[in-house]
């Protein structure tokens, strides 16, 4: 079942029912902010005090980061994360594939409002495949007559039990960014998330798995070669007005990017393309 709906505010959004799944994506921001298999813990976290306004990013889900990962590098006016996640995207192509798995396709092109925040001319379509598994495919596609550089990001918040018995494998002995410290390092210790964390991890394993005491969720992306791992912990969440205190305990973001120095550029009449393909599985 494909269903085109709204909240009371006029908030449009499409909620898929399958014999696998149950999800919703908002057009703004083509951005999935539930999903859930069926007889299974919730994969992806939405906060309880999530805005679902025009104009304002979705606290969970996958927000798409593009065409700027963070802090814009030389305006610090523009939107954190550019303007993707914002952006009323269409629906293109919806349908239930032969496996009983629904696929969805939206699309955001450049319009008088991008030109404002970026120069270029660019197509982006980004897939579903909601069944066994949640695919997520970003294509980006260089409709300028100029190569262009985007860093971005599949933004992706996992809902976890229990944070302190959550753990990540797949980025020991791992390069990373550690926006805190503002500093390299190394992961040369098996990872514990036991305080605000935001890092960006270089050439991680295609595969991350994480684990807590009820569900084993397995990452595997291609087309990046950069991993965020961020949590805002107890302090940061004070701070934010789309977050509950508490609501660190039971969400880690794992995103799949082109972050940092591992931005692309992308030449005129070129498409680059970020996946995620993310299993659930029970906790062995
Ligand atoms: O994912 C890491 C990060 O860049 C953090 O620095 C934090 O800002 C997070 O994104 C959330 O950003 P947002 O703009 O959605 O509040």
């Amino acid at each position: 079942m494909i269903s085109h709906k709204q909240f009371e505010n006029g908030f449009k959004y499409i909620e898929i029912l399958n014999k696998y799944a149950h999800a919703k994506i908002a057009l703004q921001g083509a951005h999935i902010f539930a999903c859930r298999f069926k007889d299974k813990p919730p994969l992806l976290w939405l906060s309880k005090k999530a805005f679902f306004e025009e104009g304002k990013a979705i606290r969970g889900g996958i927000p798409i980061c593009f065409p700027w990962f963070g802090k814009h590098t030389e305006d610090t006016t523009l939107p954190q994360h550019g303007f993707a996640r914002t952006q009323l995207w269409q629906c293109v192509e919806e349908k239930e594939l032969a496996d009983g798995s629904t696929f969805v396709r939206l699309k955001l092109s450049t319009n008088m409002f991008t030109l404002t925040q970026w120069k270029y001319k660019f197509k982006l379509y980004i897939e579903f495949v909601i069944g066994k598994t949640l695919n997520v495919s970003l294509h980006i596609h260089n409709i300028d007559t100029k190569p262009f550089e985007v860093s971005t990001a599949l933004h992706t918040y996992f809902s976890v039990s229990d944070i302190n018995k959550t753990s990540v494998r797949g980025l020991e002995g791992c390069q990373y960014y550690d926006a805190l410290e503002t500093q390299y390092n190394e992961q040369t210790i098996p990872l514990v998330i036991d305080k605000e964390v935001d890092r960006v991890y270089f050439s991680p394993n295609n595969v991350i798995t994480l684990d807590d005491d009820r569900k084993k969720i397995v990452l595997s992306q291609s087309g990046s070669n950069s991993l965020v791992l961020w949590n805002p912990w107890k302090e940061k969440s004070k701070t934010m007005q789309d977050m509950t205190e508490d609501g660190y305990r039971t969400m880690l973001c794992l995103e799949t990017a082109n972050a940092r120095e591992d931005m692309r550029v992308i030449a005129a009449g070129e498409t680059h393309t970020l996946r995620a393909k993310i299993m659930q599985e029970d906790s062995t």
